[in-house]
């Protein structure tokens, strides 16, 4: 794994994210931001700001996205954290848009697992540089419902819905599953075409982490009707959905809901978590 915040990230581990479709990155973001975004799923799991709000499952493994557009918390996670650069830096973008956050809490003993899937299919997207960063806000393994992936499933160009029981996918051999413990602060950064899955939580504890999903220079607008955001933006009522209505199929999907990210450091970076000094040099060459 690689120390994400006390070096760049290197030409050897953006080869493996191209290899495998996924890395492991250890400390993303410091302890402030582990604190400050543990407190802000805990408050949202009692009452969520997110798109499906009080629609939330009560079962054991909750799920809610599109926090950042009401909870500051989150909002801040997505433009002055440093997880912007590090897609941006894996994906060797030069620019880096926005799709959407959300978090995912395994409840103690939530022994379902979250089946086999890509998440390309759930997007109006389509381009290569789209990525997902899984962050770790508990210790992660294989009793608490870690993520495994299929390595190099991304390049098989292939769309795997949850459940679609589709005939060409089998369950993987154990040797092609790549997994790893995490500590909180780590990263998992999976393309969007890359198959995983989540296994059962055994232990009494809840694992939580929080997942923000982004775009590179390629991608263009592409919806279809079963693509985020899975129902009619007059329904949701939060106003920046509206600005999908300006989207064309086949064009840039810059707009309110799909915001570009300054990836200029800040220029009074602090040393709160609120830039990591370590992207300074950013943008860079590998
Ligand atoms: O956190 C989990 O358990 C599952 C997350 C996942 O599969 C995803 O974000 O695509």
């Amino acid at each position: 794994m690689l120390i994400a915040n006390s070096s760049k990230i290197s030409r050897q581990e953006v080869e493996n994210f191209k290899r495998d479709g996924v890395i492991c990155l250890k400390n993303v973001v410091d302890d402030y931001w582990v604190e400050r975004m543990r407190k802000a799923v805990d408050r949202n799991l009692l009452n969520s700001n997110g798109v499906r709000g009080r629609k939330l499952k009560t079962g054991d493994v909750v799920h809610d996205y599109g926090l950042w557009l009401k909870d500051n918390d989150f909002r801040d996670l997505v433009f002055k954290s440093p997880l912007a650069r590090v897609a941006a830096q894996i994906m060797e973008s030069e620019t880096i848009n926005f799709l959407c956050d959300g978090f995912f809490v395994k409840k103690a003993k939530a022994d379902s697992h979250v089946g086999w899937h890509n998440d390309l299919p759930y997007w109006p997207v389509k381009g290569w540089k789209c990525c997902k960063i899984w962050l770790a806000l508990d210790p992660v393994n294989q009793e608490n419902g870690r993520l495994e992936y299929i390595k190099g499933s991304h390049l098989w160009n292939k769309d795997l819905r949850e459940n679609s029981n589709v005939s060409w996918f089998s369950e993987p051999s154990y040797s092609d599953i790549l997994y790893w413990d995490m500590e909180p602060g780590d990263a998992l950064v999976h393309h969007f075409q890359t198959i995983h899955h989540s296994i059962g939580n055994t232990t009494y504890k809840s694992r939580r982490a929080i997942v923000t999903n982004w775009t590179g220079d390629d991608v263009v607008y592409d919806p279809s009707p079963q693509t985020w955001p899975f129902q009619p933006i007059e329904e949701i009522g939060i106003s920046e959905f509206n600005s999908l209505d300006t989207l064309r199929s086949g064009e840039s999907i810059d707009c309110e809901i799909f915001p570009k990210i300054d990836l200029t450091p800040s220029p009074s970076p602090t040393s709160r978590g609120e830039q990591n000094p370590n992207f300074l040099k950013f943008p860079h060459r590998l």
